[in-house]
């Protein structure tokens, strides 16, 4: 079994347009045609950058770089001044090593929880996740451990059926780690390769949502003592600032191994991964970038800057 990246380039350079205006477009009208990049010019380049989402320490990151390389080499262009905050910001972004499909074949079934606030995206990445691993040739069963809200039953059945795998579920206001342990439990039976567990996504009330995440991870570890394999952490990228708070916060309560961005289609906010890749240090891993079942995307962050470069 082979699970193919799922990259589209086209797809996340469009995606990319509003976020692109915001900070390439805007900084080439200001250095287009200097053939001297000079102080006032840089202060400009600043203003921009700091009201982009990358974040004040990739700011000052690349002010800095572009001072000292400007002084020092010959070449003081607007060309040359593009390419260093092209790979200034390209520095901050890490690509994940792990390989997925030799995860999966040492550890069956392989079980990712998806967590989350409300709204970040975290039903419709379970439905597009189910649907590569799938493709892929696995066997998938996703969990509804979202008891909490009454639609959210509803809601991972149509992905469980559009991506054409098994789902259980029980009643809303069930107890959200007993479905966690049917679904591992089903899956052990079923010898299914994956296990996607929805869950809750309430952070208003910090000691019960860790109570409730740590619940769920020891029912799971019971059953398979290497699950969960992976406790993935879905941000909505429209939150800008607000993404790098709610990171830090699951992270405070459970240890997440990899972020999954969604949303980066039409928000003028995507530079907040740059930002959140240098924050965390946990790697993003998929990337949203529309509501469709193929619009997850695999980080590459070679491929993330350039796209976003891309005029
Ligand atoms: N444009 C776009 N919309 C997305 C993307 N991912 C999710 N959405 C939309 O965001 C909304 C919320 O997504 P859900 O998957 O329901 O979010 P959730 O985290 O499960 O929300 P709760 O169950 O309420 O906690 C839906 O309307 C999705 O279609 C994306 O990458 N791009
Ligand atoms: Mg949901």
């Amino acid at each position: 079994m082979n699970l193919f990246k799922n990259l589209n380039f086209d797809k996340l350079k469009e995606g990319l347009n509003k976020t692109r205006d915001k900070i390439v477009n805007k900084i080439t009208e200001v250095v287009t045609g200097k053939a001297v990049i000079d102080e006032a010019t840089l202060d400009e380049i600043e203003e921009i950058l700091l009201s982009s989402d990358i974040g004040y320490d990739t700011t000052e990151k690349i002010l800095e770089e572009a001072r000292k390389r400007l002084k020092s080499e010959k070449d003081r262009s607007d060309v040359n001044l593009i390419e260093i905050i092209k790979s200034e910001l390209s520095s901050t972004l890490t690509a994940s090593t792990k390989d997925i499909n030799s995860e999966i074949e040492k550890n069956k079934p392989y079980v990712i929880l998806v967590v989350g606030i409300n709204g970040a995206g975290k039903t419709t990445t379970i439905g597009k996740l189910a649907n590569n691993f799938k493709q892929a040739g696995y066997k998938v069963i996703v969990g509804a451990a979202d008891t909490f809200r009454a639609a959210a039953n509803e809601q991972l059945e149509v992905w469980a059926k559009r991506a054409d795998v098994q789902i259980v579920e029980k009643g809303t206001n069930t107890d959200p780690s007993s479905v966690a342990f049917e679904t591992v439990n089903q899956a052990i039976k079923d010898n299914a390769d994956v296990v996607l567990i929805d869950t809750a996504g309430r952070l208003h009330n910090k000691t019960n949502l860790m109570d409730e995440l740590n619940k769920i991870k020891r029912v799971i570890n019971k059953l398979l003592p290497h699950a969960p394999n992976d406790t993935f952490l879905v941000l909505d990228g429209n939150n800008g600032q607000n993404a790098i708070i709610q990171a830090e916060e699951f992270a405070k309560v459970t240890d997440i191994s990899g972020l999954i961005i969604t949303k980066l289609d039409g928000t003028a906010k995507g530079g907040v991964i740059f930002q959140i890749s240098s924050k965390m240090q946990i790697p993003v891993k998929y990337i949203g970038v529309g509501e469709g079942i193929t619009d997850l995307q695999d980080f590459d962050p070679s491929m993330f800057v350039s796209a976003l470069f891309e005029k």
